[in-house]
């Protein structure tokens, strides 16, 4: 080969690669990765990127190369010369590749094997996904739950995963990594979150008629802040302690005074916060709440819609959060509210929530 052709075919390569590099690397493919498992993920992304890059510089070279050196004249109608292969040749690109390939699933299995190893202290995180919602909830801590997925950074947390219904899959993108959520099976991510901030959790499996609208959060706090947010909904989940001397004198049956005594704080605060924690507020408009959703019914408007219903308020909010699809509000879609509240909520929780709405709606009523 003379020189001057290895020179131009080394100049066709470096323009290909760096075009190709410039298209790698100028727009923002990736996310900021937010965790150790995303910045091991992302390398080996660049490590595949790169040798594709590669590859493409050689076999782009070559092509233009021989575009443009072996173009036949116009009036030559010859036959080209007849070739058989060359044995060096089919050696070489088969075993490049062969080397290229097992080096990927090298890399890929130490990153998989690492991104799954638990560190000892492991923060267990339990996720019930349901149409159309996430719940999660912190065993080690009176199975506090929470309608964001809150995570200290720096620890190493996994994600033990239910649904109620059918098949979700949980991403946050600056994780890069997903897991589906199965009914009848417990599936299970580990993160290691390194960054402090709010990212997008959403689901990624097509699972109904609310399927864009289930989203939720992933907050990586500062590892004091998750323990005092962590302490203080401990705190506020508890029943507090009665005033009432009876409660000291726990049965000997073994039952405690809890379930008799009153509602430490008022209905409204009780029933508010189980509205926030159920994940109304998504879909609802409530000004109590604060909430301004629009995919349901303005609750603030309950008064009139039980009305229009024919039904007496109290048991018309009752009925419409235990069975939705009973009554469905005209102008609304019928299956998008969820199901479930009647057993995922208890009786006492449920009589809160309704009361709460009742009163709200006849405050907000009266105006
Ligand atoms: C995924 C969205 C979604 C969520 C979450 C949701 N709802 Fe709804 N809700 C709807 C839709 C849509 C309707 C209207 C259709 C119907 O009546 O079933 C509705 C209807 C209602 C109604 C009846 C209103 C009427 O005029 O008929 C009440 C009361 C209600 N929701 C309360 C709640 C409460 C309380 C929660 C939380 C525990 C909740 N919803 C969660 C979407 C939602
Ligand atoms: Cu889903």
């Amino acid at each position: 080969m003379r020189r001057g052709s290895i020179v131009a075919l080394l100049g066709l390569a470096l323009i290909a690669g760096g075009v190709a590099t410039a298209v790698a690397i100028w727009p923002t493919w990736l996310p900021v990765a937010a965790s150790r498992e995303a910045g091991r993920i992302h390398f080996v992304i660049w490590f595949v990127v790169g040798i594709c890059i590669a590859i493409f510089a050689l076999v782009a070279a070559v092509m233009i190369y021989s575009v443009l050196r072996f173009r036949v004249q116009e009036d030559d109608f010859e036959d080209g010369p007849s070739v058989h292969g060359h044995t060096g040749l089919e050696i070489t690109w088969t075993a490049i590749p062969f080397v290229l390939v097992t080096a990927i699933a090298i890399v890929s299995a130490i990153v998989l094997s690492r991104n799954d190893a638990q560190a000892e202290n492991t923060l267990r995180i339990d996720v019930v996904a349901q149409q159309f919602e996430f719940t999660f909830s912190y065993p080690d801590a009176n199975n506090v739950t929470s309608p964001v997925l809150r995570l200290p950074e720096g620890r190493s947390v996994e994600l033990y995963m239910r649904s109620l219904d059918v098949i979700h899959s949980v991403f946050v993108p600056q994780f890069s990594q997903k897991e589906d959520v199965v009914p009848g099976l417990v599936t299970q991510l580990h993160i290691t979150p390194d960054r402090v901030g709010t990212f997008p959790l959403e689901c990624t499996e097509l699972c109904g008629l609310g399927h864009s609208l289930m989203r939720s959060q992933a907050i990586v706090m500062k590892p004091a802040a998750f323990d005092a947010w962590l302490q203080q909904q401990e705190k506020s989940a508890a029943p507090a302690p009665s005033t009432s001397t009876s409660s000291t004198t726990t049965s000997s049956t073994g039952t405690t005074s809890t379930s008799t005594s009153t509602t430490p704080s008022s209905p409204s605060a009780a029933g508010l916060s189980i509205f926030n924690n159920s994940g109304c507020a998504t879909c609802h408009t409530l000004s109590a709440a604060s909430a301004t959703g629009t995919v349901g019914p303005d609750l603030d408007k309950l008064v009139s819609y039980a009305k229009q219903a024919k039904q007496p308020l109290t048991p018309f909010v009752h009925d419409s959060i235990v069975d939705p699809d009973k009554y469905v509000q005209p102008g609304y879609p019928k299956g998008l509210m969820p199901s479930t509240f009647g057993q995922s909520l208890t009786q006492a929780q449920l009589d809160e929530l309704v009361t709460f709405l009742v009163q709200s709606a006849q405050k907000s009523g009266n105006k």
